[in-house]
């Protein structure tokens, strides 16, 4: 697809957007940007029904291109917007399950893509951190507003504060990553998770929805929401296979179409 992000979809449904820049896949804005494309891409592709996120063997992604970024103005990002920060949460919106399956480094920007992910899953020689701080910068693409949520305002604040790394067991300990697997399995572990969310229902783009958006809302409203989209799951196809495979065969046995 990209000439640094490539997305393969298998027979399963599942999806790889691959990060592809030598030597640490840094994220100039082209990277932004066709980070940006995949996840469309991968949105908008039927045939797929969840994604994983990986940078190969060896880094998951060292952050923003730091020489790309030494010349850079207050004027252009300001005028630029949100663009890079777009990019990710498009990832983070994309309406199926994503895995983040982390090799090495995710640092900065790259540990931000991380974060726009359902579940990250590590290796055991994964190091991850905001070292932005370290360049006098603070993260920009959401690492200030996903991590806080995800664990908390204080372990969030010694990462961005502090600009240090943790390993993946430190990381499994504060609820940053999910899973921890040997360095030569992560991948595939989370291709395999991958394939049971692809083979899912459509109602799990509902249960996202309803988890995601719910979480930024009040309780009550937040109820209204899941109210509307529980009421949705009745208009799929997939609701009406799962009653029937239920009655006719027991729990656990429909093969859904995801539509
Ligand atoms: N950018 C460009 N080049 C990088 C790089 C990076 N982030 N990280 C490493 N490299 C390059 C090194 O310069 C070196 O290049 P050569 O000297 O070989 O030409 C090569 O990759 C290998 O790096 P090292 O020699 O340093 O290798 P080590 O194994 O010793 O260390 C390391 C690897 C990844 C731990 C270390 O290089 C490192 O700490 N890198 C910097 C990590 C970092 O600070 N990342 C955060 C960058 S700031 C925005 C939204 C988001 C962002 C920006 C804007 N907007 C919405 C506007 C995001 C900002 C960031 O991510």
């Amino acid at each position: 697809m990209g000439e640094f992000v490539s997305v393969e979809t298998d027979d399963h449904g599942v999806a790889t957007v691959r990060i592809d820049r030598a030597p640490v896949n840094a994220l100039s804005p082209q990277v932004f940007e066709e980070l940006h494309t995949a996840a469309r891409a991968c949105a908008d592709d039927t045939r797929i029904g969840a994604v994983v996120v990986w940078g190969g063997p060896k880094v998951f992604a060292a952050g923003a291109d730091i020489k790309a970024m030494r010349d850079a103005t207050f004027q252009e990002f300001y005028a630029q917007g949100g663009g890079l920060q777009e990019s990710v949460a498009a990832l983070a919106r994309l309406p199926k399950p994503v895995i983040a399956a982390i090799n090495g480094y995710a640092l900065g920007g790259g540990m931000e893509v991380t974060l726009a992910a359902d579940f990250r899953y590590a290796a055991e020689d994964a190091r991850m951190g905001q070292p932005e701080i370290l360049l006098g910068l603070i993260p920009g693409a959401g690492g200030t507003q996903r991590l806080p949520r995800l664990v908390g305002p204080a372990r969030a604040k010694e990462l961005v504060f502090g600009g240090g790394q943790v390993t993946a067991q430190e990381a499994l300990a504060m609820g940053l990553v999910d899973r921890v697997f040997p360095a030569d399995e992560v991948y595939e572990r989370a291709v395999e998770a991958a394939r049971r969310y692809a083979a899912g229902p459509y109602a799990l783009r509902m249960a996202k929805q309803a988890i995601d958006e719910g979480l930024e809302m009040d309780l009550d409203s937040a109820l209204r929401l899941e109210s509307t989209l529980f009421a949705a799951t009745f208009a799929t196809e997939d609701r009406r296979i799962g009653f029937d495979s239920f009655l006719a065969d027991g729990p656990g046995k429909a093969t859904f179409r995801r539509n």
